[in-house]
Order: C-alpha cells, then structure tokens, then sequence
C-alpha cells in the first residue's frame, strides 16, 4: 500500500534585520529559519528580507513590503508567512488581513516544533502552557483565523462574550498548569538525591551543537542525537566512570537558540533544574559553526535569564574534526587566552576526541573529594559509616583498634569529621 504523506504547509519566510548587520549574519538567519520551519514540517517556497532600523508599527515590515508578501504568496500558492522577529499580537492580525495568509512569528514556530516534539508529560504540560501564553494576548487573531477556515462569508467573528469567555478559559487553563507543574517539580526534587560530594556537570548550549553526542560517548548508552534543531527537549541524566574510580552526573539539557521565547524559557525552568543545580556547566560550541560566537552570546543570554551567569563554566568547543589544522590554530589562540583553563576542544567523532573533557572532569572530581588520610578509632562507628557513606575507601588497615584510611572524601564531610575530633592529614 502506498503510504500518503500529509501535505507538507508551503510557507514563505521574512527576515526584516537591522540596516547594520553584514549580509552573511542575515543570510545565516534565515537559514536557520528554514531549517526551524524544515523540523516543523513545512517546505520552504520563497524567502524575501527588508532592512528596517525601526519596524513599523502596522505591519512590522513597510506597507509596500506587505503587499509585495500578498503576491508573492499568492504566486507560490503558500499557505503560511513566517517572520524571523517577534510579532506584536496587532502586527500579527494586520499582516493576516492584509495577506490573507496565515501568519507565524519565530516564537509561535518554536513552540510549534516543541509542541510536536514534546514526550514526557512534563514537557508536554511546559509546552503547553507556553503555548497558551503566547495565545492569550493573540485571541482575537485566532478566532477571526477560525472562523475563516469555517468559511462562512461575512460570517461575523465572535463576539465580545465569547472572547470574553475564552479569554477566562484559558485563564484558568494556565493557573491549572502552573500548578501541576509545580507538584511534579517538588516531587522531582525529594527524588533526586545524589552522593553527597557527587560533582554534578550540565550540557548546556545551542542546539546542535553536539551535547547529546557528548553525553552518548561519555556514557556509551544509547542517548538521541540528530541533525536537526531541538532535537532534545527532555533533560537526561547519565552517570560517567571516568575510571580511577571516578564518576559524575551528566545531564543534557534542550538546546538554546536565538529568539527563544520568553515563555518557554520560564516554563521550562523546571526541565532546566537538573542545569541550575549543577555543579558545573559545560557549554558546548560548534566550533565549525560560521556563527559560533553569535551562538555562545546567545546561550550566555539565556543563562543570564536562568540565573546561571557566575555558575563554575567551562567553554567545550565541540567539532574540532570539521576545521583545518590552521583553523584549528586559530581558535585555540584566539578563545585560549583569558579562558585557560576554562575552555577545551574536543570531538566526538575521533578516537579520544574527547579525552581532554575526562581529564577536566576527572581532575574537577578529585578537587570536590580531595584525598586524605584518616585515623579513627575503631569504636567510632558513626563516623566510620559517613566515610563510606560519602567518600570513597582507596586502602585500609586496621591495627590495634585503630582504622588507618586513605580515601577521598568530600569537603563538607571533612570538617563534619574534624570536628568530631578525627585525625586527618595529606596523603604522602
Ligand atoms: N563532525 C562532527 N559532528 C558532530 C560532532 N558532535 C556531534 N556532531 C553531529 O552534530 C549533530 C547534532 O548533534 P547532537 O548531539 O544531536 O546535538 P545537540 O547539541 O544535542 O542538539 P539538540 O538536542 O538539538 O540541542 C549530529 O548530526 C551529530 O552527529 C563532532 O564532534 N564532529
Ligand atoms: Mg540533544
């Protein structure tokens, strides 16, 4: 039998960029549009720019530049306008009128994508609830939208009181999430217990940058990698032997992208947890990515947002592979000074590619559980248990009713140790 594929949208893409920036950035904007309406599951019929320094109330775009888009998707047959910048609710009803053409914005497309994309429950309810905010203040749009597809001509929009009424439903539609989702976060939060002096490490950055690549060769588990934007939307948390009986807390995290809507990064905050208790962020770069400083600002915006500014980062520049040797030369000369040590270069794709990020973990570990020596007697049972409860045991000898350890045991358990009066002192 032949499978039908459902018809894909046909859509129209607008960039309107400031007059200032290079034709290459602006170019690389758009493409980044198409590759977010591609995962969307629309097919990219014509794609038109204005610069503009001040975007203009009405339309956002000029009046001429608007009609210009109502022909040009009535010549492409398209059913859709996706603009790069944010719309105004007005801007979005406007543009909608004057095209007769569905209208999208950069945020409505990516709650889109992760709407469809979305697994767990709590995303799914994340999502949803971004989704309903960015609705809210565009009602008025989406119902005239509606009763447009119903087709009736002169068909009267609805009235002020079912607007009214929506407007009250999906009020508390949203109240009902928030608190849903915060439920499930405390629930998460008792669940997640973690050794104490367990150094826990995020993947954050933009989105294909390679995090879930990491996280796969780091854990050799099975973990999902695509080359396609936001191809992760749930947090995964993987447990990594660095050997040496040294392990950490990977977690990998949904990827950042310019112009992420405000809502979802608030809604996702809970995903984003696992990030904002991390001991340390590792923040991936595509390093052969023609943008990647652009990219590196813009996940160093949402960190910001998140709260994660002065969190302990190391800069992983990530695709080392895909440059020349002279390429290779030239970031490492530019990013290392100023960054040293905070910043590596590595590849998932070679054999030991990524050795330089173990041996940054693995040195980050044993700086959080420094090794010691420890003297107890044997009648001190309660702190003996804390030891091996928290710290890790590399030798013992027992003499005379006297434990004799070298471990390495976590900071915060050594004072608890020194002050019951137990003898420590460095390893040697
Ligand atoms: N050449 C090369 N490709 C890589 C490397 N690391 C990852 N990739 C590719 O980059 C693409 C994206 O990788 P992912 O690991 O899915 O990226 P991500 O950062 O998790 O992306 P999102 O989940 O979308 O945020 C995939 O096609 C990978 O195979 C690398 O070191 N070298
Ligand atoms: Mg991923």
């Amino acid at each position: 039998m032949i499978e039908l594929e459902p018809p894909r949208e046909r859509a129209i893409l607008v960039g309107a960029p400031p007059k200032g920036d290079a034709q290459a950035v602006t170019d690389e904007h758009l493409e980044e549009l198409g590759r977010l309406a591609d995962t969307a599951g629309a097919e990219v019929v014509g794609t038109t720019q204005q610069r503009l320094d001040r975007p203009n109330p009405k339309y956002y775009v000029g009046e001429g530049k608007a009609e210009e888009l109502r022909d040009l998707a009535k010549e492409q047959d398209a059913s859709l306008i996706i603009f790069d910048e944010l719309l105004s609710p007005a801007q979005g009803r406007n543009l909608e009128e004057l095209t007769g053409t569905r209208i999208m914005d950069r945020a409505e497309l990516i709650l889109d994508i992760f709407a469809t994309r979305a697994r767990t429950a709590e995303a799914r309810m994340q999502v949803e609830l971004a989704q309903l905010q960015y609705m809210l203040p565009r009602l008025t749009r989406m119902w005239a939208h509606l009763s447009r597809v119903r087709g009736g001509v002169g068909m009267r929009g609805p009235g002020e009181t079912q607007l009214e009424t929506d407007r009250r439903l999906v009020g508390h539609r949203i109240s009902r999430l928030r608190e849903d989702l915060g439920r499930v976060a405390t629930q998460r939060a008792t669940q997640r217990k973690g050794r104490v002096g367990e150094l826990r490490v995020a993947l954050v950055g933009y989105t294909n940058a390679g995090k879930s690549s990491i996280l796969r060769a780091l854990s050799r588990t099975e973990v999902f990698v695509e080359d396609r934007l936001f191809a992760t939307l749930d947090a995964a948390t993987r447990a990594i032997d660095l050997g040496e009986g040294l392990s950490v807390l990977l977690t990998d995290t949904v990827g950042f992208i310019r112009k992420l809507p405000h809502h979802l990064v608030a809604s996702f905050r809970a995903t984003l947890e696992e990030t904002t208790e991390a001991d340390l962020l590792l923040h991936v770069i595509d390093a052969s990515h023609p943008s990647w400083e652009e990219q590196r600002e813009v996940v160093e915006d949402v960190l910001g947002e998140l709260g994660l500014q002065t969190r302990p980062t190391v800069l992983v520049f990530n695709k080392m592979d895909r440059l020349s040797p002279e390429e290779q030369e030239g970031i490492r000369l530019r990013v290392t000074p100023g960054h040293a040590p905070d910043v590596l270069f590595v590849s998932t794709m070679e054999e030991g590619g990524l050795d330089p990020l173990r041996d940054l973990l693995r040195d980050r570990v044993r700086a959080l559980r420094p090794e010691v020596r420890v003297a107890i007697p044997a009648t001190e049972g309660a702190a003996l248990a804390e030891i091996y409860r928290d710290g890790e045991v590399l030798e013992r000898e027992d003499v005379d009713s006297v434990v004799r350890l070298r471990a390495r045991i976590p900071d915060a358990t050594l004072g608890r140790l020194r002050s019951r009066g137990v003898e420590i002192s460095a390893p040697g």
